[in-house]
């Protein structure tokens, strides 16, 4: 397992791994003590490769802790340790080739229950994702990446990414944080050519572009996904930043679509693009049903394709309705459809919070919850936010006699070592679900209630 910030070093560890037939877990670098364990268990990881201290979280003493709970973990090993120098110092040594077709990694989904999946995606069904990306991105040689988000995750490492940016023989840069004075010093310093980015980073980047000195010329493409662009922010990214929207909107579990560079600006700024391959099969289907809805009209998408998974790893219960039995993934996105192809995600369907792009599973945060003694009942949901897109505000029930308080149920979570995007930014603590008609209603309808209550106040 491992869990690197964006620093060099994480391209020579995973394709070192990768080339010796060893499957990196790609945990991200906010997750924390709970989630990790749960990826290194669940995995049965041998090692955990980390960092020592980064943004004032310690991490080596994290992984350690976790070294110590879970069986299979037999070593921990810090990039920049001796340990770590001594083995990068090891004379090269002839390997067999990898399995193509077989297992490269497990990335992480954002999950919808309990805890997060595990997602086993394979080198040549990566690789295909990975050169086409970076064909419709545009990467040439002389193009430089910036990775402004953690490389762990999917988006930056192979929309095009750090991947799609080695593939094409571009140069890449790390961003050690994806603030716009850190990402403007780079862009201006290395001659940046494309990024990628989620919404409230393209508005934050977009305000502050206003008053830079910094010359943000050599930008060509902006890349903005993870999370629906609204169409106000789209219009406002090209003139602001002196460079052309590509939206993108993809998925740990496969399928990326892409809005194309040479697309009319209705395509551009109105839908999150058609996705990269021709065999990539979509449907949109009435939730209810699972019949196709018309052309046009709204429904749940369905997606099966040469570089989408037709199962997560080690989880054949889950996998029974996550995916349909001819082998579609269920994404949980609520769609449109154009008559070019291009897809408008409208909603979602699935149990989850987008906080700007970082996942947020309503189950797992109501879970750690519901380990409070105070707490008799929780449900998370999202709440509307001008700079998020959703916020996360948490339902709670106290038992009998108790009164737990927001901060106090915000500490205890945060300090139940999950990352700080799960801690609830919101609690409400009330004395029955403050939802008419709940009786017997099942969790699902009761987030739903809650959410279109929390949306009216
Ligand atoms: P994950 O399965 O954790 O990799 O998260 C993928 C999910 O992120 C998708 O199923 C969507 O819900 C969401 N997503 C990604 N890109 C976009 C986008 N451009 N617009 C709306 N939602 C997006
Ligand atoms: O949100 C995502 O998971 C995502 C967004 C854009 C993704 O996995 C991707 C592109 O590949």
């Amino acid at each position: 397992m491992l869990q690197l910030p964006n620093i060099p070093e994480f391209l020579p560890v995973v394709f070192g791994m990768w080339r010796a037939g060893v499957l990196p877990v790609f945990a991200l670098p906010a997750h924390r003590h709970s989630e990790l364990r749960h990826f290194a268990a669940h995995s049965e990881a041998a090692a955990i490769i980390t960092v020592g201290e980064h943004e004032r979280h310690d991490h080596a003493a994290t992984a350690r802790a976790v070294a110590a709970e879970v069986d299979s973990v037999r070593q921990v090993l810090v990039v920049g340790s001796d340990e770590f120098d001594a083995l990068a110092a090891t004379a090269p040594r002839e390997l067999a080739d990898p399995d193509p077709e077989g297992v490269a990694f497990l990335q992480l989904s954002g999950g919808s229950t309990g805890l997060p999946k595990l997602i086993p995606r394979t080198h040549d069904d990566y690789l295909y994702s990975v050169r086409e990306s970076a064909r419709i991105c545009g990467l040439r040689p002389d193009s430089v990446y910036l990775a402004t988000l953690p490389v762990s995750h999917n988006y930056p490492l192979s929309s095009p990414g750090v991947l799609g940016a080695l593939h094409a023989g571009a140069a890449t840069v790390m961003a050690p944080r994806p603030d716009a004075d850190t990402a403007f010093r780079l862009i201006e310093a290395e001659r940046v050519t494309i990024t990628g980015v989620v919404p409230p980073l393209a508005a934050a980047w977009t305000q502050a572009a206003a008053r830079t000195d910094r010359d943000l010329s050599s930008l060509e493409v902006l890349l903005v996904g993870g999370a629906k662009c609204g169409r106000e922010l789209a219009e406002r990214i090209g003139p602001a930043l002196g460079c052309k929207l590509q939206q993108v909107f993809g998925m740990a579990e496969g399928l990326v679509c892409y809005t194309r560079l040479d697309d009319p600006e209705e395509i551009v700024l109105g839908t999150q693009g058609r996705p990269i391959s021709p065999d990539d099969e979509i449907r949109v289907v009435d939730p209810e049903t699972g019949a196709d809805v018309a052309p046009g009209e709204t429904g749940a998408l369905l997606t099966r394709g040469p570089y989408t998974i037709r199962g997560y790893y080690r989880a054949d219960e889950h996998n029974a309705t996550a995916f349909t039995p001819d082998g579609f993934y269920r994404t949980g996105d609520l769609v449109r459809r154009a008559p070019g192809g291009q897809l408008e995600v409208v909603g979602r369907a699935k149990e989850q919070i987008n906080r700007g792009g970082e996942k947020v599973a309503a189950e797992e945060v109501e879970n750690h919850l519901m380990a409070h003694q105070g707490v008799l009942d929780a449900a998370v949901v999202a709440v509307p936010d001008p700079y998020l897109g959703e916020r996360t505000c948490a339902y709670v029930v106290p038992a009998a006699g108790a009164s737990p308080t927001g901060p106090e149920l915000r500490k205890f979570v945060r300090e139940r070592g999950v990352a700080a995007f799960k801690v609830p930014d919101l609690v409400e603590v009330v004395e029955e679900f403050p939802v008419t008609g709940v009786g017997k209603t099942s969790k699902r309808e009761l987030r739903a209630a809650l959410a279109a209550l929390a949306r009216k106040q």
